[in-house]
């Protein structure tokens, strides 16, 4: 077994139903899962679903339901959609599951047995939507500093967690792993805010029962984040699966939003310091999503269906926008105009075309048969040091998560390919008897670099990937493919018979 990488996706609240914000983090950690896995990584990932708190319990007693009976039907609903949007996740965990509740307790016990949680008394504010606890002086205009929306005032016996003593020890931890929090704007954001200085945190509530209950205390449950959080040592065998768990812990990256932040950053990583246990490598937070340009609420109606759009749109268009779109870290606004030019630009466009024009010359001039390579000219040296200069910057790219620019890479490719065509001009050489030797070497240059632009592009598009790769006569093993061995120029097979047409990325018109 080669080198590993464990990489997961918030877990989502079952409040909700699943809209393109939850896709959005869940494509971007599967992408990142398919393209480790073909570089030959040993890829561990993991989603799921959020089920406990005060808010999931509100949400299903106003529909009449029991916290559980909703859990059950809404994670349906994410399950669908993952197998749909073509998730490949290794697991997928609920905090309501037996297993979650041995980790959560154990981690919890051991905070409680080094001193790091205590017993006292919490009276200040608490937001339900976001699930966390404010001071008077954070408020803002009375209301919940993150969300802007009404706190209630709580006052009642809580566990609370030393987290003032991990001020040092967590600045220390920014400072030595640069790389700690993604992208740097949010690290400076948070170095500034742990050094104001923290205070303890609150771990239990007693008002209602909808959680995990802290092992010594049954007439507490454990604050829902603490829960929560532990989800990423439960999913990879903690406590009970050594050999799993030093494996994959710590996590190579948690990707989030960059609502949920300080969860990670600050309370995650101390939490699992007093437990005796490595942080995670990496946290990477991404933009926001906003459509229209409108903030999307339930109260505005314009919520983003993922069912919808890839219904109209096709899943790999939607996969491909949400990650070209925007750079990865900012914000972005989803229009249908913005995913309209997209698809039909560079996917039928630059990828699309280029695959037709290359299967039309080859059916015109050769009967449809892969020809053999031939001899290069410079000019095919030049089309191979460009994919090798592209092998080289989708690796350091994608290695920073900076999806858009991966991309670029890979567009960069395939232009690369239909400005060989133009130069080349094979629908010249064909008028040329005498030629017939060069006219094969270049539709074997342009089906080459076909072939390795498909492998590059499987992460991100993986359904369209693997047809594409069927249509160019080269079998159903392309999740099989690594990179960099597969990527070398020069082995496309010889002889293969390849159809006229394929219409893989149709115009929206
Ligand atoms: O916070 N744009 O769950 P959640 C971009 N259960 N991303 C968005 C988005 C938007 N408009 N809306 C949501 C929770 N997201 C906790 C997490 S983890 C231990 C516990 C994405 O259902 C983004 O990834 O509210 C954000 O962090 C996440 O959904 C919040 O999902």
């Amino acid at each position: 077994m080669g080198r590993k990488f464990y990489i997961t996706t918030p877990i989502y609240y079952v409040n909700d139903i699943p809209h393109i914000g939850h896709a959005y983090t869940t494509i971007a950690a599967d992408v990142m899962a398919r393209y480790r896995r073909l570089t030959g990584y040993d890829v561990f990932f993991l989603t799921g679903t959020d089920e406990h708190g005060q808010k999931v319990e509100k949400s299903a007693l106003s529909q009449g339901l029991k916290p559980k009976e909703l859990a059950d039907r809404v994670v349906v609903r994410f399950k669908e959609l993952w197998e749909k949007l073509n998730i490949s996740n290794s697991d997928f965990i609920r905090t309501s599951e037996p297993r979650h509740y041995t980790a959560v307790q154990d981690i919890f016990k051991k905070a409680l047995e080094n001193g790091d949680i205590y017993l006292g008394e919490y009276e200040d504010w608490y937001c339900t939507p976001c699930e966390s606890f404010w001071t008077e002086m954070q408020l803002v205009d009375g209301l919940c500093p993150d969300c802007r929306r009404p706190v209630e005032k709580l006052k009642e016996e809580s566990y609370f967690f030393r987290l003032s003593k991990y001020q040092d020890r967590l600045l220390r931890y920014y400072e030595e792993n640069p790389d700690f929090i993604m992208p740097e704007t949010r690290r400076n954001e948070i170095v500034s805010f742990v050094s104001e200085g923290l205070k303890d945190l609150s771990v239990s509530r007693t008002s209602f029962s909808w959680g995990i209950p802290v092992p010594v205390n049954q007439s507490h449950v454990i604050y829902v984040w603490f829960d929560a959080l532990t989800n990423y040592i439960t999913g990879v065998g903690y406590p009970d699966n050594r050999e799993m768990f030093e494996r994959y812990w710590p996590a190579d990256v948690h990707l989030i939003g960059k609502d949920i932040l300080r969860f990670h950053t600050v309370y995650w990583p101390a939490f699992l310091m007093s437990a005796g246990i490595e942080p995670p490598r990496r946290v990477f937070a991404h933009g926001w999503w906003t459509v229209e340009g409108q903030k999307m609420s339930k109260s505005l109606g314009n919520v983003v269906d993922p069912y919808e759009v890839t219904d109209k749109y096709g899943v790999d268009q939607f996969r491909y926008f949400l990650l070209r779109e925007v750079p990865f870290g900012l914000d972005g606004d989803f229009s249908h105009a913005a995913m309209v030019h997209r698809v039909n630009s560079d996917l039928a466009n630059d990828y699309g075309n280029l695959l037709n024009r290359t299967l039309n010359m080859v059916r015109r001039y050769l009967g449809g048969r892969s020809p053999s390579k031939g001899t290069f000219s410079d000019r095919e040296r030049r089309l191979i040091g460009d994919i090798k200069q592209a092998t080289a910057d989708l690796e350091e790219r994608m290695e920073r998560l900076e999806f858009h620019r991966a991309l670029e890479t890979i567009w960069g490719v395939i232009n690369a390919a239909n400005k060989y065509l133009d130069d080349t001009a094979p629908w010249t050489l064909a008028k040329d008897p005498s030629a017939k030797g060069r006219l094969e070497t270049v539709l074997y240059s342009v089906l080459e670099t076909l072939r390795i632009s498909t492998i590059f592009v499987y992460p991100f598009m993986p359904g369209s990937a693997e047809r594409i790769w069927e249509i160019l006569g080269l079998g159903k093993d392309l999740g099989e493919k690594r990179i960099p061995e597969d990527v070398e120029f020069g082995l496309y097979p010889e002889g293969v018979n390849l159809p006229e047409r394929a219409i893989v990325f149709p115009r929206i018109e």
